[in-house]
């Protein structure tokens, strides 16, 4: 069993970012993927949909100078469709270190399961997908394939695979949402100019796990702002947006700020590292793989550079992983990180909603620019702050234009970028959460209420004395 160090040791285990190489990739091609029953999202896949929000839009459009997120969300054409798994039948498998993928292949066998070889890139050997093809999409003989398997020595957990979805709301929905001008009075809101005069984050790191980032040469996350990346989805080094999701994200959290261009960063210095692992659905939303997301979690708490982890995405409410519960607590624990994650936009009193609801994470709720927890924002006892996510000027990748973004996935990466402008002061992870709650401007009843947590993120209060 893994024993969870005191935060002394924390830093141990982690990767040097300059003493690490590109991810080698070693397995078959992604082609192969689409002889198991895979959801393939082609390319023309992709265009209708752009097609379909550029059509929804063009009547709005004239009138309002920033577009909505939808409208630029996909650039067409800028790089091969990614591929995301079907889930149906496949168990998680997180292996003790040590454990060969023999060891792996062998177990899965004797239950007639196989070890998805192209979903294992190199370096998280331990975290294996088993796909059990006779199960046919069976719910309940999955979950005992799992129970065997959580059962076999050398496993640390094993749990069906399921869908993870970014927290950002779909298309059509924008429309309907009022719209204010393209300014980005959300970071006055939440005290971002007299934070930025206390720290401008420099040295600090946020980790993203979402959909990726926009080409190198774009202005506001130039490479000189990415600490590293990674695809887990494609199983290769380059992170980059085929949904726009990821970008928006990572500029709200530290697009460069001050260079007399575009958008200011909630981060203002502080740097990012991505990992992929979500991309375009057919319903509209973005999405990825639960072994992908247990990957990434992974993968960013071993960089050294990264301070506060941003997670924008949630799993289906009440569902509950002893994967990402532990790959959390050992973000927290282990390597004393700040966990960071959006409460999801169903608008429903909601207790299970992971990862934001898993011990010492910060669940970040949407408020309006009327200060208002926004219609969508879930509530209940995981809620611990909110901030702006109600149309919320982000960059999205390509032509560099203001758009409108809604969704708790935006409120969150402003928190993650004050976040790192408090760690860049040498705040450990339980000061950061301990200021950045007692500072928050309540809402509603004296004191924290589960429809807004401990009130708004006050910025600029949770860096003063
Ligand atoms: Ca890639
Ligand atoms: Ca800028
Ligand atoms: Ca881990
Ligand atoms: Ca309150």
């Amino acid at each position: 069993m893994l024993t969870i160090r005191p935060q002394t040791s924390k830093r141990l285990r982690q990767v040097s970012e300059k003493a690490e190489v590109p991810m080698i990739v070693t397995r078959p091609s992604r082609a192969s993927a689409t002889k198991r029953n895979s959801l393939r999202i082609t390319a023309l896949l992709v265009s209708v949909l752009v097609a379909a929000s550029l059509g929804t839009v063009s009547a709005k459009a004239q009138s309002a100078a920033p577009g909505t997120l939808s409208e630029q969300l996909v650039p067409p054409g800028r790089s091969a469709a990614d591929t995301l798994p079907s889930v149906e039948n496949e168990v998680v498998v997180v292996m003790k270190d040590g454990a060969s993928i023999e060891d792996t292949r062998r177990m899965a066998s004797s239950l007639n399961g196989r070890v998805v070889e192209e979903r294992s890139p190199a370096g998280s050997e331990k975290i294996e997908v088993i796909e059990f093809k006779e199960a046919r999409g069976d719910k309940a003989l999955i979950a005992s394939k799992a129970r065997e398997l959580s059962q076999a020595p050398g496993v640390i957990s094993a749990e069906p695979n399921s869908l993870v979805e970014m927290h950002y709301r779909p298309n059509d929905t924008f429309f309907s949402q009022p719209r204010g001008s393209a300014n980005q009075g959300n970071l006055s809101l939440i005290g971002m100019p007299a934070a930025w005069s206390k720290s401008k984050g420099a040295g600090a790191g946020i980790g993203i796990a979402d959909s990726g980032l926009p080409p190198r040469n774009y202005g506001e996350l130039p490479a000189t702002k990415v600490l590293a990346q990674t695809d887990v989805l494609n199983g290769d080094s380059v992170a980059e947006d085929n949904a726009g999701h990821g970008s928006a994200v990572s500029a709200l959290a530290a697009a460069k700020t001050d260079n007399r261009f575009g958008m200011a960063g909630a981060g203002f210095n502080a740097k990012v590292a991505m990992c992929k692992f979500s991309t375009r659905l057919p319903n509209g939303g973005v999405g990825g793989t639960k072994d992908g997301l247990i990957k990434c979690i992974d993968w960013l708490q071993k960089r050294s550079s990264v301070d506060v982890l941003n997670l924008s995405l949630g799993l289906a409410k009440g569902e509950t992983s002893p994967g990402i519960t532990r790959e959390i607590k050992e973000t927290q624990e282990l390597y004393g990180k700040v966990v960071v994650a959006s409460v999801g936009n169903d608008g429903t009193y909601t207790r299970t909603q992971l990862p934001a609801s898993l011990p010492g994470v910060i669940g970040v709720g949407s408020i309006d620019s009327r200060s208002s927890r926004s219609s969508f924002s879930n509530y209940g006892p995981y809620v611990d702050l909110m901030a702006p996510g109600n149309g919320v000027v982000s960059y999205v990748v390509q032509n560099e234009k203001p758009a409108f973004a809604f969704g708790t996935s935006f409120s969150a990466p402003q928190v993650a970028g004050c976040a790192a402008l408090l760690s860049a002061k040498n705040y450990n992870a339980g000061q950061i959460k301990n200021r950045l709650l007692k500072s928050a401007t309540n809402m509603g009843p004296a004191g924290r209420d589960d429809q807004t947590g401990y009130g708004y993120l006050n910025c600029g209060k949770a860096l003063s004395n």
